[in-house]
């Protein structure tokens, strides 16, 4: 899979009053290089929809969209992969839906369950949370930068942090050995989402 440092993930929540499409289109611009749609109340043909739109802007700035949960939607679309969760169908039937040059990432909360997932096929993995969230209503307690260590020394495929990071605990996470970060509300619910983005471009790359 292509390599990727800033990923969204979308939330509408945090932008009642701006279009889908417009957040994710200045996160883009602001370095965002890959984008999860994740959409837990809506109805499966509203999900669709906006995979559909989704995918039309990622397709013009070529980087990837990854489906949350909807596998269905994800190949409909023609998604570059799906992420899924721990309670979610096990990997290796996922891998069947999907086909094996579909990205599958996997949520995960503690090293035994990386390790499943990279035993498993998983092409990346979310590591989190590592602050405290309120984006994500069945969240564990937080796994704190601690786990980013264990997972730097016992795991080899990408990961991704995730979970309550901001701008202003971003070198935190950088600084346990995370390479990828992922956000939902400081970037989805910025005033100036293009650049929160640049920002942490540039925080990022200080490294
Ligand atoms: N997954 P925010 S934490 C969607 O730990 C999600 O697996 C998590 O949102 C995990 O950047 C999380 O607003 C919420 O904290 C991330």
């Amino acid at each position: 899979m292509k390599n990727f440092r800033l990923y969204a993930i979308t939330g509408e929540e945090f932008h009642p009053e701006r279009d889908l499409i417009d957040v994710m289109e200045q996160a883009i611009l602001g370095g965002v290089d890959i984008i999860q749609l994740r959409d837990k109340t809506s109805s499966k043909m509203v999900v669709l929809e906006k995979a559909k739109r989704l995918k039309a802007l990622t397709d013009q700035y070529h980087i990837p969209l990854i489906i949350n949960d909807h596998i269905d939607v994800a190949l409909a679309v023609d998604a570059s992969g799906v992420h899924v969760g721990q309670d979610d169908l096990p990997l290796e039937e996922v891998r069947k839906i999907i086909g094996k040059d579909k990205i599958i990432g996997v949520s995960t909360h503690q090293l035994t369950e990386a390790k499943k997932a990279e035993a498993n096929g998983a092409d990346y993995i979310g590591v989190g949370p590592i602050f405290t969230t309120k984006s994500k209503v069945d969240v564990v307690d937080p796994v704190t930068t601690t786990y980013i260590s264990e997972v730097v020394s016992e795991i080899s495929i990408p990961f991704v942090a995730i979970g309550g990071i901001k701008l202003h605990n971003v070198q935190q996470v950088i600084e346990a050995g995370a390479t990828r970060v992922c956000m939902i509300s400081e970037i989805v619910g910025a005033s100036d989402v293009k650049g929160v983005c640049q920002e942490f471009i540039r925080i990022l790359e200080r490294k």
